[in-house]
Formats: structure tokens, sequence, C-alpha cells
């Protein structure tokens, strides 16, 4: 794809077969199976031949070091899993970017005054275990390692037996402040995922600020019976219920203002042409620009799902799997780091990303590159090879400034 003379992002050829989902399209590359584990090991291969020593840490999180691990660390990277069927840059380009960068900043023969590392997080989209940035979030303590290492997957695989296979210690997951005390500054690259950039008419801009967002499972239960055999007036059915809730999820985020709401998952049991549901689970996605407004949203989701249920017989249970409260990038930073860049636009994302979840704990910042189709987590999603370069290139510029 980067097809590039000098090599840069040769990186994003070199994975462009692993985990192609040919059912789906686009890649399907979930923490610890097969496609992840091959992208960890073409990490540790690239970032090797690179001259960087890699160490995976507690929770699973790679950490490519340049020289000697330290204090007030320069840390910049992504991550390389994906949603079921995503693309091929929400990730992946952070970190072959964060690669090259460093490559080129070594190549010129430049001293960085403080350590530097390129990381790679894990489980960021959730796809495996329902919580998004599982790796950051344990390695920050934001989320509680007993209920992480008892989250399951679609197979009934705990996290704590996905690590343990995986050549983790599962007792050893969570808060890691020997690994988080290290980072003086994380900087993340990142394909945009919207059309920000595409209205800024700009190939980069720096990220202002994150969407407070969250995600909750809606169980809506039943009773699972014969399509023939059953009455309309007789049924109990939650894939009824479930519809109605859909519309209602719709309807909700519409009427509040910037909001975002979302069901891009259900799972029907027992799941028969000839049988009505027994149980229907929906997984809701909300966003709004503040904590307050989401929690409102979900409320008001709560109220009109309820209401809608009447009459359906159906119950319903709603379970928070996880939360993000609004992230505002430290404005400092980012303004420097705009500024080292020759006057970059902010803008704010409605994505959730690593970045946001160490923004709690040390300064962080963003760059996002263009994405000239404006859609993502899809196989639609794209960046121009010299909008790609341009951030590498702005990538190593901000190294520069800081190190
Ligand atoms: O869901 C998200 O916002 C993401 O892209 N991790
Ligand atoms: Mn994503
Ligand atoms: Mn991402």
């Amino acid at each position: 794809m980067s097809r590039l003379a000098h090599g840069m992002l040769a990186g994003l050829d070199e994975i462009a077969e692993v985990g192609r989902d040919a059912a789906r399209g686009g890649y399907s590359r979930h923490l610890w199976q097969g496609p992840d584990l091959e992208l960890r090991a073409w990490f540790i291969e690239r970032a090797t031949r690179i001259g960087l020593d890699v160490e995976t840490d507690r929770n699973g999180n790679l950490w490519a070091w340049w020289g000697e691990p330290g204090e007030n660390a320069v840390v910049t990277g992504s991550h390389l899993d994906s949603v079921p069927g995503g693309g091929a840059y929400d990730g992946p380009l952070g970190v072959v970017s964060a690669l090259d960068a460093v490559a080129s900043l070594k190549g010129s023969g430049f001293q960085p005054s403080r350590p530097v590392a390129v990381v790679v997080f894990a489980e960021e989209e959730g796809s495996r275990f329902g919580v998004a940035c599982l790796g950051s979030r344990l390695l920050t303590g934001a989320i509680d390692a007993d209920r992480a290492r008892s989250l399951v997957d679609r197979d009934g695989v705990t996290l704590a037996e996905a690590a343990g296979l995986a050549g983790l210690d599962p007792r050893r997951l969570g808060i890691d402040r020997a690994a988080i005390d290290r980072v003086g500054l994380f900087i993340e690259l990142h394909v945009e995922q919207g059309r920000g950039l595409i209205d800024l008419q700009s190939p980069l801009a720096i990220a202002s600020s994150i969407l407070a967002h969250g995600r909750w499972r809606l169980t809506f239960a039943g009773q699972g019976n014969h399509a023939g055999a059953t009455t309309m007036a007789e049924r109990r059915d939650p894939m009824v219920a479930a519809a109605h809730a859909i519309l209602a999820v719709t309807e909700a985020a519409v009427a509040s203002p910037d909001s975002r709401a979302t069901v891009g998952r259900l799972e029907v049991v027992p799941g028969g042409t000839n049988v009505i549901a027994s149980r229907v689970i929906a997984w809701l996605d909300a966003r709004a620009p503040s904590d307050r407004q989401t929690r409102d949203l979900v409320a008001d989701i709560e109220v009109r799902i309820r209401l809608a249920l009447a009459g359906t017989g159906c119950s319903l249970q709603i379970t928070e799997e996880s939360w993000s409260g609004l992230v505002t990038f430290d404005p400092t930073v980012a303004e420097n780091l705009a500024t080292a860049l020759g006057g970059t636009p902010l803008m704010a994302t409605g994505a959730g990303h690593d970045a946001g979840v160490l923004a709690a704990l040390v300064p962080s910042a963003m760059v996002f590159v263009r994405n000239p189709t404006g859609v993502s987590h899809s196989p639609e999603e794209f960046a121009e090879a010299a909008d790609c370069v341009a951030g590498v290139s702005a990538l190593e510029r901000m190294l520069r400034s800081v190190l």
C-alpha cells in the first residue's frame, strides 16, 4: 500500500495479509489469537531489527526501548488489534509510524536526552474481552484487576486463562506502577476516524479532546418457544423487545445534541429460524460531549426502552461494561506540539484511544492523519501514502522537540 521508494511505512505492507477476514472483509485481529500473535512477533522482530530492546509488561503490552528503559521516557505507539472486520490503519498506522520515526532519528545520529520507547497496547478495541483499551486500563489501574481477570470471551475463556496461555502470570495483571511511572510523555499517532481532517483540509491535526463514552450490555429475556405453535398473543419474544430498544437508542441519541449511540452487536439465544428466542443480548455504545450528558443519554435510553417493553412481556437487565469520561488533552502539550509542527490545527474526536486512558496519569497527546473516506472500523478506512509520510515526519519532529 505505501510502496514508497525509501521504505517508510513498509511495515504496513509487511502485515497486510495478517488477519485478513474473508467473511467480513477487512481484518479481524483479536488479542492473543493467531493474527494478534503473528503481529506481536512481527513487532518484536521489526523493533529488534532497528536496534530496540522489546519487553512485554505484566499486562501484555509490548515496549520497545531505545537504550536503557528509564524515568521520564518519551513513549509513542498505538495498538495492533482490530475490531471485527476492521481497516488496515486503526492502530497499525501509529505503531508503524512510531517505529519509522524512531528508526529515522536513530539513523540520523540523533542522541536523545530522555529514554524513548515504542509501545503496543493490548486489546485496544475490546473485541475479544469487551472492554476497550484493556491493556492501558490494566497498566494504569483504570480497571479493577479481579474484574478484568474474570472477563470472558465469546467462547467462555477468561482473561486470566488467556493471559496464562499467552505466557503471562494472571495474578500479576493490573496496575503496573513501575511501568507507568517511567512514562514522561505519550504521543499516539492515529488515522482519523471521521471527516474532521477532510473538513479542515489538513493532512494532520493534534487532538484536543475525546467524547465521554461507554459500553452497556442489554439483556432482554422472554420465553423461548415454537414459531408455529405459539400464537402472536401468547408470545414473550425478546427479539421484538430488542427491536423496539434499538429504535429507542437512535431516537434518544438524535434528541441529545452532538451525541452518538449505537447497537452494533446482537446475540440471539438460541438462534433458530423456527424458534422464538428466549434471550437477546444487545451491546450499546453511547457517547456525548460530557460525562453528565452521556450518563443522561443512557438514562433516557433506559426510560425509552422500559416504556417500549411494556406489552412485550419481556424483562431487561442493563450492565455497564466500560466507561471512559471526557478526555481533555493537556492544552500546553498539544499547543507546543502543534507549534513544533508549524501550526497544525487542533481537533476533537469521538473515538476512544489508549492516549485518552494514559492522559489521566501522564501528559499525553495525539496526532491524527487524514482519512479521505471519512470511514473507519470498516475495510474502507484509508490514508494516502503522502499523508502517512507527513505523519511520520511530524512524529519525528515532535519527538525531536521533546528529546
Ligand atoms: O471504540 C473506539 O472508539 C475505538 O476506536 N477504540
Ligand atoms: Mn478503533
Ligand atoms: Mn485505534
